[in-house]
């Protein structure tokens, strides 16, 4: 498929042309509607948007720059998050509404020996085709359960999504413009920016050893179509196993630094405690932090919710999604007895290490009262989820064993 083929670019065209409108659009078309849900912490309730361009039913968290969050039942139906529901995250409020395909270039510069600038088309034709499966999670999913509360975005579970990557390896394109020897770092620029001058852009960096790994890309499509405009179409950068806020999007720039990078995305925002959960007691002050990195292996429960009824001696069908992290999926392991004993759950097709995995297992209640259910995944690596939350001042990492309570009757 290529996605700039000039079907394609024409339809995008009409599209975008019409987003302008539709960027001012999503307060009035929240008014019209009535639907509300109610995200499991104190203070959840939201509307449901579908006033956002090429994004329907989402939970709106806040309009600009926007916060979109994916509906959790979004997950039960299918391993690869579909475009139009998949969550939306910006720092900045100045997005571009309309990007011409004909005109953008990705520049590489800096420490190379020869600097290009690329129009989509040569990005397409004149390197190899890449494809990998991966999930897209916000270092701060799951921040509205902190315990004490912390600011920043209340998303419930649905800052993640995971898709199919098309494009091309960084290291292929770095390789084309000749990275120098004295090469320490490189880092991705996109099109937004804040709405004074003094905000800092959004930039971000990774180590020239992990740009070269063969794994981050350079993303044009996302299962099988170009990315949505809140996405980050034309391009964005793909970090497989690394926590979204590297995952650069509208990616026009790429520069390789000979030492270190002092900017704000990257050296002040985004640390988190050099500890493996990103583990600290709410006042503790004085610990050493790093910049947040790879992800924790998480598992979800996706067909029960909490509260949920079950009949006594029935057999029920339980199921879900996991995922890795920084290393493959190794095991989902369940249990019907609030952690005391554990059991393992059947896992569904292997899109590969970075991908979202189904799990399921059946189960039934002898006797009646409330239940415990537990699911928790383990990773390649041998790191699980622990049964105590995490906390931190800023929500991130969370990945605490996930439990609801049902009533069997
Ligand atoms: N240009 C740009 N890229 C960005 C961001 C941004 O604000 N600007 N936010 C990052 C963060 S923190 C997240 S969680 C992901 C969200 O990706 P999505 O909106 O495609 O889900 O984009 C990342 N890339
Ligand atoms: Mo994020």
């Amino acid at each position: 498929m290529n996605p700039y083929d000039p079907d394609v670019s024409l339809r995008r065209r009409k599209l975008l042309g019409a987003l302008g409108a539709a960027f001012a659009a999503p307060l009035l078309a929240n008014a019209a509607e009535s639907t509300h849900i109610v995200l499991p912490f104190s203070n959840g309730e939201r509307p449901l948007t579908s006033g956002f361009p090429q994004k329907s039913g989402m939970i709106l968290q806040r309009t600009r720059p926007p916060l979109l969050e994916t509906p959790f039942d979004v997950f039960d139906q299918r391993v690869f998050t579909p475009n139009d529901r998949f969550y939306v995250r910006w720092h900045l409020a100045s997005i571009p509404t309309t990007i011409d395909p004909h005109t953008f270039r990705l520049d590489i510069r800096g420490h190379v020996n020869r600097p290009v600038s690329l129009t989509l088309d040569e990005l397409v034709s004149r390197f190899p085709r890449f494809e990998i499966a991966a999930v897209n999670q916000c270092s701060g999913n799951s921040r509205g359960f902190f315990e004490p509360r912390v600011p920043g975005g209340q998303w419930a579970n649905g800052a993640m999504g995971n898709a199919r990557w098309t494009g091309v390896r960084l290291k292929d394109l770095l390789t084309h413009a000749g990275v120098l020897t004295n090469a320490v770092r490189v880092r991705f620029d996109g099109l937004d920016s804040g709405v004074i001058p003094q905000t800092p852009k959004y930039l971000k960096s990774l180590a020239i050893e992990h740009a070269l790994d063969g794994e981050v890309m350079v993303a044009y499509a996302m299962n099988g179509q170009p990315l949505p405009l809140l996405n980050g179409y034309p391009l964005r950068l793909v970090v497989p196993g690394w926590y979204a806020t590297y995952w650069v999007k509208m990616l026009h720039d790429i520069e390789v630094l000979d030492g270190p990078d002092d900017n704000f995305w990257t050296a002040k925002a985004y640390l988190v405690p050099d500890n493996h959960y990103a583990n600290v007691h709410p006042g503790e002050h004085g610990f050493k932090q790093v910049p947040i990195s790879t992800m924790l292996p998480r598992s979800f429960f996706t067909n029960v919710q909490a509260g949920a009824r079950v009949r006594v001696s029935e057999p029920m069908l339980v199921r879900g999604i996991a995922f890795g992290g920084a290393s493959a999926l190794k095991q989902v392991q369940f249990s019907a007895d609030a952690g005391h004993t554990w059991s393992t759950a059947a896992l569904g097709r292997d899109f590969g290490k970075y991908s979202f995995r189904q799990w399921q297992t059946t189960v039934r209640f002898t006797q009646p009262g409330k239940q415990i259910l537990m699911v928790r995944a383990v990773n390649a690596n041998g790191e699980s989820q622990p049964s105590v939350p995490n906390w931190n001042g800023a929500g991130f990492m969370r990945n605490v064993v996930e439990s609801i309570d049902v009533d069997v009757a």
